[in-house]
C-alpha cells in the first residue's frame, strides 16, 4: 500500500474510517505474511495408470499409480467421486448424512482396463488414466472429466488442483451461485470467493456475495448438476462449445475448476431439471418455508432515521390503501452501529412500535451484521470474549477488521460454541419485537482500500473442531452464520418458522433461509441482473430471493422504478430498499401514474399470495424454485435455453418483465402449449415467439392452459377466500395444479391438494384428485380463457 491507497481510502470512507481501514489493510497483510508462508516450489501430479479396484456398496475404490478414486452411486440419481481418499464428509453443504449408496450398482470391468457403474439414470465410466464420464443410459456423454492435476508444494501445505470437464457442444451453463451476468453463464472466468463488490454492482461485476461451485448444465442429451464440494477459493472457467466448429466437427464445451486447496470431490446429479433440483435439495437440504407474511410486500431503507419516520412510511402505505407485510430496520437503528443494540434516542420504544405495527399487520425485520465492535464495555464484545467466540490469528490474537462501528472482531461461526453464544443474542432482537432477521456483511467484510475486503487468509477457524484457516472458512462463513441464526430462532421461538435471509452463503443456505440481490446498481442493466440472480440462485437450490426494488443506489426514473416493482412483485422476496444517500423508494414518490400501477402490482401480488404460499411449500417438498427458467419443462428446446428475459413462476405462470425503457409491448418466447395473456385473456400457441402488449400499467403474465391457480377472491359476504382460478385447457387437452393451503406461520403440516382440469363439450371441469379417485373441488372455481379472443398462432421472429 502506498500514499495513493491511503488517499483513496480516506476519500471513500471519510477520514476516521478511511485511516482505520488503511491501518487494518496493513495489519491484514502483515498477519498473512507471518501466518502463511509462501508456497515455494511445487510438484505436479496426475493419477497415473490404473492398478486395480476394490468394491464398495454402490461402487468402489479404484487405485491409480499416484492417487485413488472413491466412486459411489447414491440413491436419488446421483454419483459421488473423490480423489486422494476424499469422502463425502465432512461437508458444510450436506444436510446430515450423505444419501445411502445404491445397492443395485456394482463396479464392473470396462474395456481397456477401465471400470463402469451402471445405474437407472446414468452410466459412469472410469478410464485407465483417471478420466471419468457420465453418460445417459443410451450412451450419450453428458460430461467427461479429464484426469485431474495437482500441484503440491514441495515443502508441504495444501495442494492446488485442476479439473477440466467437457460437455456436449450444445450445452449451456447456469448456476455458480448468484451471478449478475447470467442466468446463462457466458464464456469467462468465474471466481469462487464470496465478495462484497465495494460498490453497487452491474452485470459485469463478478464475483458477488454468494458463490458456490455448483454447475448446472443443460444440453440436448440431458440436464445435470455437478457440485465440487470444496469451500476453498477457486475459479471456474467456462467455454461454451460449438457445433460444426472446425471442418464440420463439434467443439465440446468445457468447464475448468481450479481450487487453491481442499478435497477434489464431486457430486453429479442427473435427470430432468425438476429431478436434479429434487436430488440436490435431498443432498443439501430442502428450502425452509418462510412464514407466510414474508411472501407479502416488504419495505426497507438504510437511513429510516427514527421511529417517527418508520411510522410515517407505514402510514403512507395505509393511507393509500397499499398492502405492506413488513418493514426492515437497517444499521442506522443501532447505537453507534453496534449489533444487538438500539439507538434509544431515535428509537426509544421499539417493542411498542413493533406491537403497534403488528396490530396493523406489519412485521419488523432487523438487520444483523456479524462484526462486533471491539470495545471492552460493549456487552456483546465482553460476552463473546468470555465465550472465546472470536476469530484469532495464528498467534492467538483476536483478528481485527474495520466495519461500520469502527474496529471490530468476528465471531467464528464454524465453532459450534460460538454459534450457540451468538444465537443467544437473538433473544434481544425478539425482545425488541423483531419477527425476522436480515444477515448482512457476512462475506465477511472488513473495509480495506485495496485487496479483498475480508479477513486475513491466515485467520484461524475452528471448522467444527478440525481446525483450519480463513482460506477454507471464508466461503462458508455466511452459511454458518445462517445456521447460528436459524437454530437460535427455532430454539427461542419454537412455535414460529424463522424468517432469515442472508447476503452471503454457500451450498445448503436454503436449509436456513433465503438471500437477496445485495447492492444492485440502479439502472436498466441492474434490473436485468436482478432477474439473473434470482434464477441462478434458484437453480443452485436457494429459491427465496429478490432484488432491492428500484436499485440500491441513486435515483431510478419513474419508469425504471415501476418496471422493477412489477418484476419484484413476481419474485419470492418482494422488497423495496435503497442506500442511505439514495432517492426515495416509496411507491408514491414517483407521481400518480406510477402509484396507480404500483398499486395494481401490489394488489396482484396479494391476490396471488395463496399461489406463493403453495410455491414455498412445493419448494420444500420438491426443491423446485418458485421462479424457474422458461426451459424448466423443456430443456431440450434450444431456443428457450437461451431465453433470459422471462421466467416461469411455478408451473402455471410465465412472467415476462419489461427490462428496457420505452416499451409498450414485448416479444415473449413461449414454451409449447397454449398460453393466455392474463390481462387480455387472449390465447397464444407455443412454441414460438409472440408480441404481447406491455403498457406501463403491467408486465405480460401468461397462464398455461389447464392451470389451476390458488388465488384470493372475494366471497358473497365480501370476505376474502381461497379460490381456484382455472385457465381453460385447449380442446382435447387436460391440465391441473397443486394447492397447498396456508397453515399459518407455525409448524402445522401443510397438505397438498391436487386438482385436474379437462374440457368437456366446451365446458371446463375441475376435479380434486384424491387417493380414491376424483372428487368435487370443495373450493370455489373461476374459469378463465373460455370465450376469450381466439387463439393467435405463434409468430416467429
Ligand atoms: O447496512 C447498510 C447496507 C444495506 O442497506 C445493504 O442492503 C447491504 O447490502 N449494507 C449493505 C452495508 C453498506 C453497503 C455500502
Amino acid at each position: 500500500m502506498d500514499g495513493r491507497d491511503l488517499v483513496r481510502s480516506v476519500r471513500a470512507m471519510g477520514t476516521v474510517r478511511g485511516l482505520r481501514a488503511a491501518r487494518s489493510a496493513w495489519r491484514q497483510r502483515r498477519t498473512d505474511a507471518e501466518g502463511l508462508p509462501a508456497r515455494g516450489p511445487e510438484r505436479a501430479r496426475v493419477p497415473g495408470a490404473v492398478q486395480g479396484a476394490e468394491p464398495l456398496p454402490g461402487g468402489g475404490v479404484i487405485r491409480f499409480a499416484r492417487s485413488e478414486l472413491r466412486i459411489q452411486v447414491a440413491e436419488g440419481g446421483m454419483v459421488f467421486w473423490g480423489w486422494d481418499g476424499a469422502a463425502p464428509e465432512p461437508s458444510y453443504a450436506l444436510d446430515g448424512v450423505p444419501p445411502a449408496p445404491d445397492p443395485r450398482v456394482e463396479l464392473e470391468p470396462d474395456t481397456d482396463d477401465g471400470w463402469r457403474l451402471v445405474s437407472e439414470r446414468f452410466t459412469v465410466r472410469v478410464f485407465r488414466h483417471g478420466a471419468v464420464e457420465v453418460l445417459t443410459p443410451g450412451g450419450i456423454v453428458l460430461r467427461r472429466d479429464l484426469p485431474p492435476r495437482w500441484w503440491e508444494p514441495v515443502r508441504g501445505g495444501p495442494a492446488r488442483w485442476l479439473q477440466r470437464s467437457e460437455t456436449p457442444a450444445d450445452a449451456r451453463f447456469f448456476g455458480l451461485g448468484g451471478r449478475a451476468s447470467g442466468p446463462r453463464l457466458r464464456d469467462g472466468v468465474y471466481r469462487l470467493w464470496n465478495t462484497d463488490p465495494k460498490k453497487a454492482f452491474r452485470p459485469a461485476d463478478d464475483p458477488l456475495y454468494l458463490t458456490m461451485p455448483v454447475q448446472f448444465t443443460v444440453a440436448d442429451a440431458g440436464t445435470h448438476l455437478a457440485f465440487h464440494d470444496n469451500s476453498w477459493e477457486g475459479r471456474v472457467t467456462l467455454r461454451e462449445g460449438e457445433e460444426g466448429a472446425g471442418s464440420g466437427h463439434d467443439r465440446p464445451g468445457s468447464a475448468e475448476v481450479r481450487m487453491d486447496g481442499g478435497p477434489l470431490r464431486c457430486w453429479v446429479i442427473v435427470g430432468t431439471p425438476a429431478r436434479v433440483l429434487a436430488g440436490w435439495t435431498q443432498l443439501t437440504g430442502r428450502p425452509a418455508v418462510p412464514p407466510s407474511w414474508a411472501l407479502g410486500p416488504q419495505h426497507a431503507r438504510w437511513g429510516f432515521g427514527s421511529e417517527r419516520e418508520v411510522r410515517r412510511i407505514v402510514a403512507g402505505y395505509r393511507e393509500r390503501g397499499l398492502p405492506l407485510s413488513a418493514v426492515h430496520l437497517d444499521i442506522d437503528h443501532y447505537d453507534g452501529h453496534r449489533v444487538f443494540t438500539v439507538d434509544r434516542e431515535r428509537f426509544p420504544g421499539l417493542p411498542g412500535l413493533a406491537k403497534e405495527l403488528g396490530e396493523a399487520g406489519v412485521k419488523l425485520v432487523s438487520i444483523v451484521d456479524p462484526a462486533v465492535k471491539a470495545e471492552p464495555g460493549n456487552a456483546v464484545y465482553d460476552s463473546g470474549v468470555a465465550a472465546n467466540a472470536f476469530v484469532r490469528d495464528g498467534r492467538g490474537r483476536e483478528v481485527r477488521g474495520v466495519v461500520w462501528p469502527g474496529d471490530c472482531v468476528y465471531p467464528d461461526f464454524t465453532d459450534p460454541g460460538a454459534r450457540r453464544w451468538w444465537g443467544g443474542l437473538y433473544e434481544e432482537r425478539l425482545a425488541q419485537g423483531f419477527s425476522g432477521v436480515w444477515h448482512d456483511m457476512n462475506e465477511p467484510v472488513s473495509f480495506t482500500p485495496f485487496g479483498d475486503m475480508t479477513l486475513p487468509r491466515s485467520a484461524r477457524h475452528v471448522l467444527e473442531g478440525r481446525g483450519g484457516d480463513h482460506r477454507e472458512a471464508h466461503n462458508v462463513y455466511g452459511l454458518a452464520m445462517a445456521r447460528a441464526g436459524y437454530e437460535a430462532l427455532r430454539r427461542l421461538r419454537p412455535n414460529e418458522r424463522p424468517f432469515l435471509f442472508s447476503r452471503s452463503g454457500w451450498a445448503g443456505l436454503q436449509r436456513y433461509g433465503g438471500t437477496w440481490s445485495g447492492d444492485v446498481a440502479t439502472g436498466w442493466p441492474g434490473l436485468r441482473a436482478s432477474l439473473s440472480l434470482a434464477l441462478g440462485l434458484g437453480l443452485c437450490g436457494v429459491p427465496y430471493s429478490g432484488p432491492d426494488v428500484g436499485g440500491f443506489d441513486g435515483r431510478p426514473s419513474p419508469e425504471l422504478y415501476l418496471r422493477w416493482f412489477q418484476l419484484g412483485a413476481y419474485l419470492p422476496l418482494f422488497r423495496t430498499h435503497a442506500a442511505i444517500d439514495a432517492g426515495r423508494r416509496e411507491p408514491w414518490e414517483f407521481g400518480d401514474e406510477v402509484l396507480e400501477h404500483a398499486r395494481a402490482a401490489l394488489a396482484e401480488r396479494e391476490r396471488l399470495r395463496p399461489y406463493f404460499v403453495t410455491l414455498a411449500h412445493l419448494a420444500r417438498m420438491t426443491g423446485a424454485p418458485y421462479a424457474r427458467p422458461v426451459w424448466w419443462d423443456s430443456p431440450e428446446d434450444r431456443v428457450l435455453r437461451d431465453c433470459e428475459d422471462a421466467f416461469l413462476l411455478g408451473e402455471a405462470l410465465l412472467v415476462a418483465p419489461v427490462l428496457e425503457p420505452g416499451a409498450d409491448r414485448r416479444a415473449v418466447r413461449l414454451p409449447r402449449g397454449r398460453w393466455y395473456d392474463t390481462a387480455t385473456g387472449r390465447a397464444y400457441e407455443g412454441p414460438g415467439q409472440v408480441l404481447v402488449p406491455a403498457p406501463l400499467s403491467r408486465i405480460p403474465v401468461l397462464a398455461r392452459a389447464g392451470a389451476v391457480i390458488p388465488v384470493y377472491g372475494v366471497g358473497d359476504g365480501g370476505e376474502e377466500r381461497l379460490e381456484l382460478e382455472v385457465w381453460a385447457p385447449a380442446a382435447g387437452r387436460t391440465g391441473g395444479g397443486v394447492v397447498v393451503p396456508d397453515t399459518g406461520d407455525g409448524w402445522v403440516r401443510a397438505v397438498a391438494e391436487r386438482y385436474a382440469s379437462r374440457r368437456v363439450d366446451g365446458r371446463v371441469v375441475v376435479d380434486r384428485v384424491t387417493s380414491g379417485g376424483r372428487a368435487e373441488p370443495r373450493r370455489p372455481v373461476r374459469v378463465r380463457g373460455l370465450d376469450e379472443p381466439g387463439a393467435g398462432g405463434a409468430v416467429d421472429g
